[in-house]
């Protein structure tokens, strides 16, 4: 245990040293939520680490006091006891009553999560894709046209070191002319954001800690997941002694190979004008040629 916790530390403190970001270098404990919707999650974990930490505690004592109380003395004899009913039945139906209660309240914390409130009229929201492949996150916007273009299996070239040929995106198809694919993730704050979620690879997890969302990426499948940030990357992480904001920290969840450890990515949580400025500033990089320009519908 002491050999662990010290391995803990010195394995931090040499990350640091050698300039390894570590994740989760600015707490021990939870992230910061910054998704409404996910604060039940808080509450249970809360709620059922206190219950635990209360049970084991009390069986600990109980067990010390027994231990002390029936230890061996010259002349006692151990009593042999048949069971008894109204205890045996007692310590059947509190931990019952607690499952169901705990149960019932995560059941409804997981339906309100997964379920994806409907887009009303008017409203805008950002739909995008993420990608996971060995070992590194890619981000495919729609673009101005908002329509995400197709991805092939048969366009996948894991060797490339080009974004497009990495997740396979059919820049022949008119959808995905004016389409982008960032390894970084941006999102405008307080503006819900759709996520498909797949692989090009193995199995990954999209984890994001200060979201308390994670959701497999599975080769093959279509994950669904929504987020809203109610407070921007910078208000959280702060900013690099140069002024640029810190970003909130992906990571992947799933062994997905030997370089797993590294599979981390960033996802700025942004300003609505910082959000257009990332999309513009994408798009100028595209080559759009004499077609791209009449699709203005945005
Ligand atoms: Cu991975």
């Amino acid at each position: 245990m002491a050999l662990g916790v010290w391995l803990l530390l010195y394995g931090a403190a040499w990350a640091q040293d050698q300039g390894i970001e570590t994740v989760g270098r600015r707490t021990w404990w939870l992230h910061e939520n910054v998704f409404p919707a996910t604060r039940p999650i808080d509450t249970l974990f809360y709620g059922i680490l206190y219950l635990t930490c209360a049970v084991g505690l009390g069986v600990f004592v109980v067990l010390i006091a027994f231990l002390i109380k029936y230890r061996h003395r010259p002349g006692r004899h151990a009593k042999f006891v048949h069971g008894n009913g109204r205890l045996e039945a007692v310590w059947t139906l509190v931990p019952t009553g607690i499952l169901v209660v705990t149960a019932a309240f995560s059941q409804a914390t997981w339906s309100s999560i997964k379920t994806q409130p409907p887009v009303e009229d008017g409203e805008s929201v950002v739909r995008m894709e993420v990608v996971g492949k060995q070992f590194q996150w890619f981000f495919h916007y729609p673009g101005k046209d908002s329509k995400l273009g197709p991805r092939r299996p048969e366009l996948i070239d894991p060797r490339s070191s080009d974004f497009d040929r990495m997740i396979g995106l059919d820049r022949t198809h008119p959808d995905a002319r004016d389409d982008i694919v960032s390894p970084t993730m941006y999102i405008p704050v307080n503006r819900r954001v759709y996520i498909t979620l797949s692989s090009v690879d193995v199995l990954h997890s999209f984890f994001l800690p200060n979201f308390r969302v994670k959701l497999d990426a599975v080769p093959g499948l279509h994950g669904r997941l929504w987020i809203n940030a109610a407070k921007s990357s910078a208000e959280v992480e702060g900013c690099e002694p140069d002024g640029s904001p810190r970003p909130f920290d992906i990571v992947c969840a799933e062994l997905c190979g030997q370089g797993h450890f590294k599979m981390r990515g960033q996802l700025y949580a942004v300003s609505d004008e910082e959000f257009e400025k990332f999309i513009e500033e994408e798009t100028s990089y595209l080559d759009l040629g004499a077609e791209g320009e009449d699709s203005e519908g945005y």
